[in-house]
């Protein structure tokens, strides 16, 4: 590695870029792959660092249709957290929180995993009996958190307006320390460098147009390269995993919506952890710039457009001045929008499909992010063996058969 010096920083500062090291090579594609990983966001490409990784698999493709990262993966407002009610999604998520704390230095690249603590709201006596059932349930599963009422909420968040004579109250919230943010594109460009310095192929601007089958078993996948074939294939592609799944034949328990978020103008430093109320729709925390990074809550109409309806952002922005009045003053300078994959449980689908050897992990929805370690980790171990992961096996898309669905519409960020 280059020794870094004062002369150096300054030296690449008016270089423009020109003569720094890709971070990872630009290839074309091989005929063939043993797996090709269809979808560069945070979970494909975790996927393909921890299938060459922890599994020795080095013959592996990602293929991604726009930039790395491009999808919901830079476009989510970053809260990590794995409060989540039911076993089976607080074990997940934790794997995920744990993976999380040492990611940096697994990576060998910062991803700034910042634990600054996550509060969620509660408005109402339902609100607090539901996050003291969550934070017991938790706590049963060797996660932290606890119950934190108004006067402890404005230590933590001094801004916040705890008054009584307000459309929602505060009245308590979870809160879990060890919850926090990271950023998100350095999540996408670490496993990125990582898995490329394992010999996984990366080809942007590689859009799959076909899944080929032959037999009720994966052939190939159809690109803008042509035909390239595949022992395995996996598909990760978040919003547009119900257009893959009917490539392949098959339908998805998906919906697509337009999630949205927004940043403000930068500003000291003034808010030191997550706050989040799932009630009134507003998710804010500081990015280590200063902005204000505030989400809202998803579209009430399905759709494929990167943006969402107006209303929908107003609506948040009230919620986040009778929160935090002192934003009222904020401007906001930049909006955007992302397409979730949201399924009737809020929980993801992970794992085999019915055309063999071709894997599914979609569905997280507006709470996916804090999961792309974990997501990777067991989706990667799903493919490697051909059967699920012991924490992936109750995501299967079998339990929309038999019912045995995992309810976490209270423990998602957003409500949908
Ligand atoms: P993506 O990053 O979307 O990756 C999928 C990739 O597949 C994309 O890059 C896409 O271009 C590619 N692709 C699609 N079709 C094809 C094709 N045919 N061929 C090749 N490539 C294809 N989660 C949290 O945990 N915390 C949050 O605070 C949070 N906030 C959010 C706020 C917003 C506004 C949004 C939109 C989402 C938020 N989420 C949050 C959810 C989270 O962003 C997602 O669940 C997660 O990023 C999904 O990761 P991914 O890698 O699967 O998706
Ligand atoms: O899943 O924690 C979450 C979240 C917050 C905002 C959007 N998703």
């Amino acid at each position: 590695m280059e020794k870094y010096s004062a002369f150096k920083l300054l030296k690449h500062s008016f270089s423009h870029h020109e003569n720094w090291k890709r971070v990872w090579r630009s290839v074309s594609p091989k005929k063939s792959y043993d797996v090709v990983v269809v979808g560069g966001g945070g979970h494909g490409l975790a996927t393909a660092y921890y299938l060459a990784k922890n599994h020795g698999i080095k013959n592996i493709a990602v293929l991604e249709k726009g930039f790395l990262g491009g999808g919901n993966t830079a476009r989510n407002t970053t809260i990590i957290r794995s409060n989540y009610l039911w076993d089976e999604a607080a074990q997940l998520y934790e794997l995920s929180l744990k993976l999380w704390e040492g990611l940096s230095r697994d990576l060998n690249y910062n991803v700034m995993f910042s634990q600054r603590g996550v509060l969620n709201l509660g408005h109402s006596l339902q609100d607090m009996r539901d996050i003291e059932r969550r934070v017991n349930a938790n706590r049963l599963n060797g996660i932290d958190g606890h119950v934190v009422f108004p006067d402890d909420i404005k230590k933590i968040a001094p801004l916040i307006n705890i008054s009584k004579d307000v459309r929602y109250p505060i009245l308590g919230a979870s809160y879990q320390p060890r919850g926090g943010t990271a950023r998100h594109d350095a999540v996408a460009w670490g496993y990125a460098r990582a898995a490329d310095a394992l010999g996984v192929d990366i080809l942007q601007h590689t859009p799959v147009t076909g899944i080929n089958c032959s037999e009720g078993k994966i052939k190939s996948v159809q690109t803008n390269y042509g035909e390239i074939f595949a022992k395995k294939v996996a598909c990760v592609v978040a919003g547009n995993s119900g257009v893959l799944a009917s490539m392949a034949g098959f339908k998805l328990p998906i919906e697509s919506r337009p999630l949205q978020a927004l940043v403000s103008e930068p500003l000291k430093p003034c808010l030191d952890t997550v706050v989040m109320s799932n009630a009134v729709h507003g998710y804010v925390s500081q990015s280590n710039k200063g902005d204000l990074v505030i989400g809202a809550g998803v579209d009430s109409y399905n759709g494929y457009g990167q943006r969402g309806s107006f209303h929908i952002i107003e609506h948040t922005l009230q919620a986040i001045c009778e929160l935090f009045p002192s934003f009222s003053r904020v401007q906001m300078n930049r909006q955007w929008g992302g397409v979730v994959d949201t399924t009737p449980d809020a929980c993801p689908i992970i794992g085999l499909t019915p055309i063999k050897n071709l894997y599914m992990n979609c569905g997280w929805g507006t709470g996916g992010f804090k999961a792309t370690p974990g997501s990777g980790y067991v989706f990667a171990d799903t493919v490697a063996n051909g059967t699920p992961h012991k924490l992936a096996a109750p995501f299967s898309i079998e339990r929309f058969y038999t019912g045995a669905l995992i309810d976490e519409h209270g423990a998602a960020g957003v409500a949908h």
